[in-house]
């Protein structure tokens, strides 16, 4: 095309692509690229782009994979990819005469024919980013406790490059785990990188200390520990040791979940007044008599701190006062509970049960707008941006994988590599999970019903 600012014909050529850990063959198509025409553009996909396309694996972050390109200096233009039918819009917009890419995707982009020449180069052979991710973060990863999810664990970690399950300790009663090996804690600890720990909840708190102070990293369910004090420590171990210590609950790094922590972070529904968050299960409430002989979780072991996560993330933990309200059946075992929340200029509720069922929504009100989330809230991958003119709501929609747990596994591994995580759970969102379990537990200022 004649670029009008210069008056010389160029001929503009675009190729795309993730450009993870950049590598040989990624070298040898920019290059191929280059040699078709005058004027090179890239197009380096988002990392959101990327997760909804399914490819969640990716180690660099984006601003590292764009210097990557722009390192090859075979770039005369680097752009960033963010949706779908970008591509139309990119040929149009830049001029382009040739959409360049790898034989890989052989016959999918002939649709822009229409819109200018394509051609399909030869992929090299024998490298790519998955092998080199493969090769470099091979984390061996063992699976502690007893939790049923532990088999989804380890079902969605085999599609990852980069983890190997080595075993489980604790979960060995699990039919659907019975193909991985079965260790006391101190021999799977010996054997492994980094643990996955989803056991009782009273258990934790050593289990953590112990793998920390032997080197291996941590995620863990919430709470991790009981009472603020003994969640400080591990904390404070992990960083002493630059141990990589993360917060288990998957639903924090979803990608519809972190956005939309951002949008009201950003002021996008105005100032937040409000948080109400709702969660519970039926499941096993067939024998309601057996809970706590039967080991069966708690509303507040199984939904406490996913129902309060968001409260804490949104209007941070410097609350005036809090009221907890439980019906319990026994000592141990709390069938509902509702837990209010009064901040200087906001206030939020969690309601959580097990054997009682509500909307699991989740609801966060601003002075411009709302944001709602219908249930299951927690395994979030649509939610709405509501206005008082109905015309003006946004929808948003993320795919969500599986449960999610392979989201929370990818940013597990990402932080172990580069020492960087997706989510907004800081610390003192830990420390006051732990300190409400604390005063749960001891029936500390806990109305009964
Ligand atoms: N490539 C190659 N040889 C390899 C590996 C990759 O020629 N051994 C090419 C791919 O065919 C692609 C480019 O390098 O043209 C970038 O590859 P990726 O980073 O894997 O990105 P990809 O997922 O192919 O993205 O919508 C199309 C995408 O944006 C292309």
């Amino acid at each position: 095309m004649i670029d009008l600012q210069e008056g010389v014909f160029l001929k503009k050529v675009i190729t795309y692509g993730t450009f993870d850990m950049l590598h040989q063959g990624h070298l040898n198509i920019l290059k191929r690229a280059k040699e078709l025409g005058d004027y090179l553009i890239v197009g380096v996909t988002s990392d959101d782009f990327d997760s909804r396309r399914g490819k969640i694996n990716v180690q660099q972050s984006m601003m590292e994979r764009v210097e990557g390109v722009k390192e090859t200096g075979l770039a005369d233009q680097i752009i960033i990819e963010e949706y779908e039918g970008q591509k139309i819009d990119d040929i149009n917009r830049f001029g382009i005469d040739i959409f360049a890419i790898g034989s890989d995707w052989q016959g999918k982009f002939d649709y822009l024919s229409e819109f200018c020449k394509v051609i399909y180069l030869e992929r090299t052979k024998g490298i790519s980013s998955t092998k080199i991710r493969s090769k470099n973060n091979h984390l061996k990863l063992g699976l502690v406790g007893k939790a049923k999810r532990l088999w989804k664990v380890a079902n969605e970690a085999v599609s990852i490059n980069g983890i190997d399950i080595v075993g489980t300790s604790g979960a060995g009663y699990d039919r659907r785990l019975k193909k991985l090996n079965n260790y006391s804690f101190d021999q799977l600890i010996e054997r492994v990188d980094a643990v996955f720990i989803e056991s009782d909840v009273n258990n934790r708190y050593e289990q953590i200390k112990y793998s920390l102070e032997c080197g291996k990293h941590v995620l863990c369910d919430l709470p991790m520990a009981i009472g603020r004090r003994q969640q400080k420590e591990l904390l404070e171990i992990a960083q002493k040791k630059d141990i990589v210590l993360m917060s288990g609950i998957k639903t924090a790094y979803s990608t519809a979940y972190y956005r939309l922590i951002l949008m009201v972070k950003s002021g996008e529904i105005g100032k937040v007044l409000s948080v109400e968050t709702t969660c519970t299960s039926l499941s096993e409430s067939s024998k309601l008599s057996n809970y706590s002989e039967n080991n069966i979780w708690s509303a507040m072991d199984a939904w406490g701190a996913t129902a309060l996560m968001p409260i804490f993330q949104v209007l941070g933990t410097n609350y005036v006062n809090k009221t907890i309200i439980s019906k319990k059946i026994d000592s141990y075992f709390d069938l509902f509970t509702k837990m209010d929340f009064i901040y200087k200029d906001a206030v939020a509720t969690a309601k959580i049960g097990k054997g009682v069922k509500s909307e699991g929504e989740m609801i966060i009100s601003g002075t411009k707008g709302y944001i709602y989330v219908p249930a299951p809230w927690w395994k979030t991958d649509y939610f709405e941006i509501r206005y008082e003119d109905q015309n003006k709501n946004k929808r948003f929609f993320y795919e969500l994988e599986g449960e999610g747990f392979k989201y929370e596994l990818v940013n597990f591994l990402r932080a172990i590599n580069h020492r960087r995580t997706l989510s907004y759970t800081g610390n003192d969102v830990l420390e006051e999970i732990s300190q409400i379990y604390e005063e749960f537990y001891n029936r500390k200022g806990i109305i009964r019903i």
